[in-house]
């Protein structure tokens, strides 16, 4: 059973998931909210509800805080400054890397210890095996309190700077959200057929993107490689596809600027010269930043 206290700052729907986590693995556990109702559970099952934002943090070593966002974070620690000397502050509110290593550098300045957390979850798979959280900051604040953190679910460093943890974070919520996207999109394709359902194509569809996800590794070596890549598709052949998977969405009363924009940049590859489709190449075009 855990023994070192913790305070929850932020009680929406993740914030209680977490503190209910704590309390189950038996961390004395402090919650604070601005809407105090929401505690009330919480508090039935163990927790110790603060009255204050100050009271929350000076309950013990460590305070979680899951909130809206960055300028709520700040609104809220602001004031309480002078108590948060000694204490290590993780923040698990979804945000930008500035925004880490922003309030990183002020934390430090107020004599505590910051790490930053990207929550890869949802709150019903809080504290379980499918619950991984992604941390950044010194890692000896991290190994202080990596315990109490594996709680929650699988704690995974990933270096010192406070910002690398909401950049992966952010980077893992756009490949949710292109796919998401991608699936509405080819739902919107598929539903337009006059017997098509969204459920009858949806069984098509996830085996088929299980199967096509297992190809990322060996795309991912190609780009973190100088040599020539691997994985190699004649560009003439995806710009074929791009072309009629756009004209088949218009066809069906589909937007389809994406391959549009597609079409248009592996167009331009092949005015360049190139004849494979290639991942480094597929990434480089992504970049507004030359390499
Ligand atoms: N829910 C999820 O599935 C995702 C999974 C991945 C990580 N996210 C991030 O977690 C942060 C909190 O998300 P949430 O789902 O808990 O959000 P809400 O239920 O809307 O709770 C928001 C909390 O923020 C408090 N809050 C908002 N504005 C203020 C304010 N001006 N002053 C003080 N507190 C404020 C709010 O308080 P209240 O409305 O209950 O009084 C909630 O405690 C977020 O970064 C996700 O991206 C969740």
């Amino acid at each position: 059973m855990g023994n070192t206290a913790v305070s929850v700052i932020g009680l929406g729907e993740m914030g209680r998931a977490l503190a209910d986590a704590l309390i189950t693995a038996g961390h004395p556990t402090t919650v604070w909210n601005r809407s105090a109702a929401k505690a009330d559970e919480l508090v039935a099952r163990g927790a110790v509800r603060a009255a204050t934002v100050e009271e929350a943090v000076l309950a013990g070593p460590l305070t979680l805080l899951c909130l809206l966002d960055y300028d709520v974070t700040d609104t809220l620690l602001r004031p309480v400054a002078g108590a948060l000397r000694g204490r290590t502050l993780v923040s698990l509110t979804n945000g930008t890397p500035a925004q880490a290593r922003r309030t990183e550098a002020w934390a430090v300045a107020q004599g505590a210890a910051y790490l930053d957390g990207g929550i890869m979850a949802i709150p019903s798979t809080v504290a379980t095996p499918q619950a991984f959280i992604l941390y950044s900051g010194q890692k000896r604040h991290f190994e202080a309190h990596k315990e109490s953190l594996e709680v929650l679910g699988a704690a995974k460093y990933l270096g010192a700077d406070a910002g690398v943890a909401a950049l992966y974070d952010l980077a893992l919520l756009s490949a949710m959200d292109y796919m998401f996207e991608g699936f509405f999109h080819s739902v919107a394709m598929a539903t337009s057929h006059q017997e098509g359902t969204a459920a009858g194509f949806t069984e098509l569809l996830v085996p088929w993107l299980t199967n096509m996800a297992q190809i990322m590794p060996a795309f991912a070596a190609d780009v973190d490689s100088d040599a020539e890549p691997v994985v190699a598709q004649g560009l003439d052949v995806v710009l074929t596809g791009a072309r009629n998977m756009a004209q088949a969405s218009r066809d069906a009363g589909v937007r389809a600027d994406h391959f549009e924009r597609s079409a248009a940049a592996l167009e331009k590859q092949l005015a360049e010269g190139l004849t494979t489709y290639t991942a480094p190449r597929a990434v480089r075009e992504l970049r507004t930043t030359s390499d």
